[in-house]
């Protein structure tokens, strides 16, 4: 379901892309953010020409993932951490599509982690959105793989243990071809990510620092300490990495914004025209469909 409006004088309607869901985030929630600037990003690819229906939002499980409620596009809600296996097959049953995955960093980065590595590897070409909020939000805040250590939740009362992995350095060792890290406040910059990212024809992820307001408030912390990268070349690869080991996502330092790596590798799928002279998709499909009736 979806809602359109007039748009200015003259002008085609504004494809709005709402929806009449009713949306249930925390006040505050930097979720608004990221919703707000993705379809924005969208509105811009279907002024310049993308058939609405070619794109396609793949949710995992989380208060990141209500997000494909609010989006007046084709979706599908995957079960967690397998939102990343899903988007690939989707891209592969139809490469005209623009797939773009929302997950949380629960999902992402632990019960996804494998297939995440696993996508950046193949160079699979779909834009990974990460709700990073260091906490499974939606349990109500246990402590997760992006959670520092002394943070205190249901599931570590005294203080968790753990330290946070860097999952862009993971990635760039794992082959991604396009990396970049957002913030939930400051929508510009979140729009022109995620058009970059979209547009990359590989793998991308943007690891969006999204603020939980009820589980981990970090505006203040994170106020302090981003900015925003300048002078920095993303496709130079080592310099990519210096500037994603800035910052280990737990010790107290500045915290880069932007566009880290961006380089160009094969890209999964594509050698699949050229099997056997190609894949007749319509004619399996009536085959099967033929087969069942
Ligand atoms: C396989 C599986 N494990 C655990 C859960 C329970 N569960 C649902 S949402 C969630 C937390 C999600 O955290 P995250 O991915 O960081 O998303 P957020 O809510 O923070 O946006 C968990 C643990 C589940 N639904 N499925
Ligand atoms: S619990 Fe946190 S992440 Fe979930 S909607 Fe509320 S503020 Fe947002
Ligand atoms: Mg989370």
């Amino acid at each position: 379901m979806s809602t359109e409006k007039q748009g200015a004088k003259g002008a085609a309607p504004a494809v709005k892309l709402g929806t009449y869901a009713k949306n249930t985030w925390c006040p505050g929630c930097g979720n608004f953010a990221i919703l707000n600037a993705i379809k924005a990003v969208f509105q811009d690819l279907i002024a310049g020409g993308t058939r609405r229906e070619d794109i396609v939002v793949v949710a995992d499980i989380g208060c990141s993932s209500k997000i494909m409620d609010y989006i007046g596009v084709n979706s599908f809600d995957s079960l967690h951490g397998r939102a990343i296996p899903t988007a690939v097959g989707v891209k592969l049953a139809n490469p005209e599509l623009k797939v773009v995955v929302h997950i949380g960093d629960g999902g992402a980065y632990a019960e996804g982690l494998e297939h995440l590595l696993f996508a950046a590897r193949r160079n699979a070409d779909i834009t990974v959105i990460v709700h990073d909020n260091g906490v499974y939000a939606l349990t109500i805040g246990q402590a997760g793989p992006m959670t520092p250590p002394g943070y205190k939740g249901r599931s570590t009362p005294y203080g968790s243990e753990s330290t946070p992995f860097n999952p862009l350095e993971l990635l760039h060792v794992a082959g991604a071809t396009w990396l970049g890290r957002g913030y939930t406040h400051g929508i510009p910059l979140l729009k022109r990510l995620y058009s970059e990212a979209i547009a990359h024809r590989g793998f991308s992820l943007v690891d969006t620092l999204q603020v939980c307001v009820t589980f981990r408030n970090m505006y203040d912390y994170y106020n302090e300490r981003v900015y925003e990268l300048e002078g920095h070349d993303p496709r130079d690869e080592d310099a990519a990495l210096a500037k994603i080991r800035e910052w280990d996502y737990a010790a107290d330092v500045q915290v880069a914004l932007g566009a880290f790596l961006k380089r160009e590798r094969p890209v999964f799928g594509d050698g699949f025209a050229t099997y056997g002279g190609g894949i007749d998709v319509e004619g399996a499909v009536a085959e099967v469909v033929t087969a069942l009736t």
